[in-house]
């Protein structure tokens, strides 16, 4: 569809920037926290430890100042679950209590919205040591601790994220280093197994925020892409179907309407892999629902028909993805779009055809929780970054956000990722994402100096003019 008058972005568009604690504060042994999967996991050879990372938790107050100068109107961040509460269940530390506290006041002091990640790839490690997600229990573990955060942050946090990628955590975990795999059970039925506790546990913790503190919205925050047939066969676009149920539809599917999706369900009940789930889930799942769909976007995937000899090797092809599954998909390259520095697939708009299927699919609300692009920026000697690579892809990609609104799409906001440089999830410090450059390299901490990069300038443009100037 082509429009000759555009409509403006809708008035009170959240525009702002997102990171996660484990990559951006640092600090992740200090004032009582507990350590995390991501503490205690060992880090991809070459890449930096997690223990500085952007040393956000010491100067958190000079970063959220930078991201007001841009004119954010809201700040994507995580709650480290291990600062609140060190061994996930049991005792609170109040330090951990005080700093997120501290950094909503700071955001909202600014005129910044606090957008809230409750848990983002970080699971306390003490949990995981007992089998995690695994256990019946970790439900009653995590509405625990959402429930202390809804105590402490209701009155002032309005918008809140259940789980970060929880199709990532269960289609490439051991790539992100959390998932743990039992003996006694089957890969996939304890991938879905381990899925099924997630979402119900999500289910009642959208209905514990909205008992407690009535108003405040909360939704999933899955990565989600459309998934493109390689070619027009037949076998191709069935192949397309099945892996956009195993990858974007399952999750939406159940934080919405509280069903499983069905292709997804045959296929784990053809490898005797469904879920135990107990009397009283379904009508927990049901009766839950989301205010918004986040979700997070960086490129689309490419499928064909499986001939049915793909192997499982490990290894991830592009984001969320392995080699594919024999008998549902085959991973492919798209072979018509660019890539990034770092082989990742550029396709912005695949990012309009996401916005519109998911929103012809569950008619809520959408807020974009990340989208950007890694790259190795250069600090030049007059303290410049010039990253217009960033800015090209930012740019295009928001166009064609606009246009997805003017398709009839509902957009709450957009919230790339980053707002400042953090250490990559695979990719160490030198996979940079930020507006704003951090002045220290993989194993060199330097002066941990920021700088303000060409996409920062350009930023701030975008969202004084309200999304019209993206030159
Ligand atoms: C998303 C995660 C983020 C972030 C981002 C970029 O999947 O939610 O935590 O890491 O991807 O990925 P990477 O760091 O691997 O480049």
């Amino acid at each position: 569809m082509e429009y000759h008058n555009l409509k403006p972005f809708p008035d009170g568009f959240l525009w702002g920037a997102s990171t996660s604690a484990y990559q951006v504060e640092g600090a992740n042994r200090e004032d009582g926290k507990g350590p995390s999967v991501q503490d205690v996991k060992k880090v991809p050879e070459g890449t930096s430890e997690l223990d500085v990372c952007a040393d956000h938790y010491h100067r958190y107050q000079e970063d959220i100042a930078l991201m007001a100068e841009m004119g954010f109107k809201e700040y994507r961040f995580s709650i480290a679950w291990t600062r609140i509460l060190p061994q996930g269940v049991g005792e609170v530390n109040p330090k951990g209590i005080a700093f997120y506290s501290d950094l909503i006041d700071t955001c909202l002091q600014y005129g910044i919205e606090p957008f809230v990640t409750i848990f983002h790839f970080d699971l306390p490690a003490a949990l995981a040591e007992k089998g995690g997600w695994s256990r019946r229990e970790s439900v009653d573990e995590f509405v625990n601790y959402c429930r202390i955060l809804f105590e402490n942050y209701g009155d002032r946090v309005k918008y809140w994220l259940t789980i970060n990628e929880q199709n990532m955590l269960t289609l490439v975990g051991e790539a992100i280093g959390t998932a743990r795999l039992r003996k006694d059970v089957s890969r996939l039925k304890q991938l879905y197994q381990d899925n099924h506790h997630m979402l119900l546990a999500q289910a009642k913790v959208m209905q514990l925020l909205h008992e407690m503190v009535p108003g405040a919205k909360i939704g999933p925050a899955p990565n989600i892409s459309l998934v493109y047939p390689k070619t027009c066969k037949p076998a191709d676009v069935l192949a397309a179907q099945n892996f956009n149920a195993i990858r974007n539809w399952l999750y939406l599917d159940m934080a919405v309407w509280g069903y499983y999706n069905p292709l997804v369900w045959a296929w784990l009940e053809e490898n005797n892999a469904l879920p135990d789930i107990l009397p009283g889930d379904m009508e927990i799942m049901k009766a839950a629902r989301p205010d918004f769909i986040a979700f997070n976007y960086y490129s689309t995937s490419t499928v064909e028909a499986s001939d049915g000899t793909e192997k499982d090797r490990g290894d991830r092809f592009g984001q969320g993805g392995r080699v594919g599954v024999p008998g549902q998909y085959a991973l492919t390259k798209n072979g018509s779009l660019p890539l990034t520095q770092f082989g990742w697939e550029i396709d912005p708009e695949g990012f309009r055809a996401t916005l519109r299927e998911v929103y012809s699919r569950y008619h809520l609300p959408m807020m974009i929780t990340e989208n950007g692009l890694g790259a190795y920026d250069r600090l030049e000697p007059d303290g410049s970054v010039h990253d217009d690579y960033r800015i090209a892809y930012l740019r295009d990609h928001i166009a064609q956000m606009r246009l997805a609104i003017n398709d009839g799409c509902e957009v709450m906001g957009y919230s790339p990722w980053s707002a400042i440089d953090l250490i990559s999830t695979h990719e160490g410090m030198v996979k940079r994402y930020g507006f704003i450059f951090v002045n220290r390299d993989e194993s060199d901490l330097k002066d941990m100096k920021r700088y303000r990069k060409d996409s920062f300038f350009w930023y701030k443009k975008v969202i004084a003019s309200k999304g019209e100037d993206l030159d």
